[in-house]
């Protein structure tokens, strides 16, 4: 990025000159402190199907992701707990097709996805073995969440 000066990335999350990004539709010009954890990946997708990606962190050390709801903004922040073993890799998207985006693993050691559908919640989580060579990445919309 050294030779832009700023952007704009999807979610309206401003890219400024410093590198340091800001979420400026709904928060004007001061950065949102989210995440932090060394463990933390940055997981953004459309949770709450409102259109507009919403800021999320997979915390990999322990499993939890963390949500940041565009439509409910820092009061509706909250946590599921989903994944935790270390190979696991993030790999949120909409399997279910209904709008929101559905939290995901790809366990790498047993070449296993692992997805809990936004529509039905937690008694819906379903795996699908589909990978497992170490040589195998899980390809998303967001490969730079992964690496
Ligand atoms: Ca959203
Ligand atoms: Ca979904």
């Amino acid at each position: 990025m050294s030779n832009r000066t700023s952007g704009l990335l999807p979610g309206n999350l401003l890219l400024n000159k410093d590198s340091s990004l800001s979420y400026s539709t709904v928060y004007g010009e001061e950065p949102v402190g989210f995440g932090g954890d060394p463990s933390d990946k940055p997981v953004p997708a459309d949770y709450d199907g409102d259109g507009k990606t919403d800021l999320a962190i997979y915390r990999s050390g322990t499993g939890a992701w963390f949500i940041y709801p565009s439509l409910a903004g820092a009061a509706g922040i909250y946590g599921v707990g989903f994944g935790g073993d270390a190979t696991d890799i993030p790999v949120p998207g909409d399997y279910d097709g209904d709008g929101k985006a559905d939290l995901a693993i790809y366990r790498a050691n047993i070449g296993a996805w692992f997805i809990y559908p936004s529509s039905t919640g937690p008694s819906g989580i379903y795996g699908v073995g589909f990978g497992g060579d170490p040589t195998d990445i899980p390809v998303t919309m967001n490969l730079a969440s992964i690496y």
